[in-house]
């Protein structure tokens, strides 16, 4: 792999002609898809035959999709180990790779041009930059990644809602928000979200789609009642395990941790397929370490996985191992004072 400055990256697109066929793989959270739509946008703006590949992470290999044919690739949003193994499958076809998720460094090849941004400079604004096009749809991709936690995005942010006279948390709940639950609605079918967030001509126009995000948003708020109501203390954490309909864990465990002390610590659980149990963890401070949570959590239990960053990771097991995840949580908090106390 090549690290590329934003200028290489942005001239490999300039150089693609409309005799190329052009696959974009991309992730499928708010801030990949819009990423997505906006470099399509640009390739059908000048006349190049693309197709989008809707990458589920822990789901989707590239073996799954067909990617014969294509003259060049553009792959966005998807840390580098999603596709690690399987990079022979482009073949040295020539290939951009926009990111900002910070993973290991690893050679992929010289034919991939890597343009990797800092965690908080997310791939909707990257691919904003270099392409131009529906900046607001950029300002979703990064507000749903939590951009505006980083000062990078300060300026852009303000900028926006500066020149339409909007109040950011009034457009956050009003429009924002509801892309993520249409998301979380089609999350059997990501490439039907994809041909909607295609279709929106500015942000209000998610509201047209309210039979999908509708149901979503219904549930997110049936849900963060329920958690004031039944959370129990697990340590010093604040556990919840609940079922839902759709897949709001992340949605909802970052609400409340965004609303709460920055050290506290959030552990969400919720089943995952037939005999699994999915866990998120949130402290958006500094007072424990969340991918050390995880991983002591997960100790012993076979069929398990689990990591992340130290803000916010996540975990998997086999649904009767649950009892045994909390215990080995305790322990760990047990063996691991809050940082500063
Ligand atoms: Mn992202």
């Amino acid at each position: 792999m090549v690290k590329a400055t934003f200028e290489q990256a942005r001239e490999f697109l300039d150089e693609i002609t409309s005799k190329e066929k052009v696959g974009v793989i991309h992730d499928v959270d708010t801030d990949g898809m819009s990423s997505a739509v906006l470099m399509t946008d640009y390739l059908s703006k000048k006349g190049i035959k693309w197709k989008n590949f809707c990458f589920y992470r822990g789901i989707s290999t590239f073996k799954d999709f067909d990617l014969g044919g294509f003259d060049k690739f553009i792959i966005l949003d998807l840390g580098t180990t999603l596709f690690l193994e399987e990079i022979g499958l482009l073949n040295g076809r020539p290939t951009v790779y926009i990111d900002h998720h910070q993973v290991l460094d690893k050679n992929l090849g010289s034919h991939i041009l890597e343009y990797k941004t800092s965690g908080g400079i997310c791939t909707a604004r990257s691919v904003f930059e270099m392409v131009g096009g529906k900046k607001w749809l950029a300002i979703v991709g990064i507000i749903s990644d939590a951009g505006d936690k980083y000062l990078e995005n300060n300026k852009i942010i303000k900028d926006f809602f500066e020149k339409k006279n909007w109040n950011q948390k009034d457009i956050e709940e009003k429009y924002i928000w509801k892309y993520g639950s249409l998301l979380m609605y089609f999350d059997k079918d990501f490439q039907k979200a994809f041909e909607i967030f295609q279709k929106l001509k500015n942000l209000e126009d998610i509201l047209k789609y309210k039979e999908f995000w509708g149901p979503v948003e219904e549930e997110k708020e049936i849900l963060i009642k329920e958690y004031y109501n039944k959370h129990e203390k697990l340590g010093p954490a604040n556990y919840f395990y609940f079922e839902p309909h759709f897949n709001v864990k992340s949605i909802i465990i970052n609400r409340i941790s965004f609303s709460s002390d920055p050290d506290e610590v959030f552990v969400f659980a919720m089943p995952k397929g037939e005999n699994r149990i999915s866990v998120s963890t949130r402290c958006q401070g500094d007072s424990y370490n969340m991918d050390e949570l995880v991983k002591a959590g997960i100790v012993g239990l076979h069929d398990s996985g689990g990591g992340g960053h130290p803000n916010a990771s996540s975990c998997f097991f086999i649904t009767k191992d649950l009892q045994k995840f909390k215990e080995n949580v305790l322990k760990f908090f047990g063996s691991h004072k809050k940082v500063g106390s």
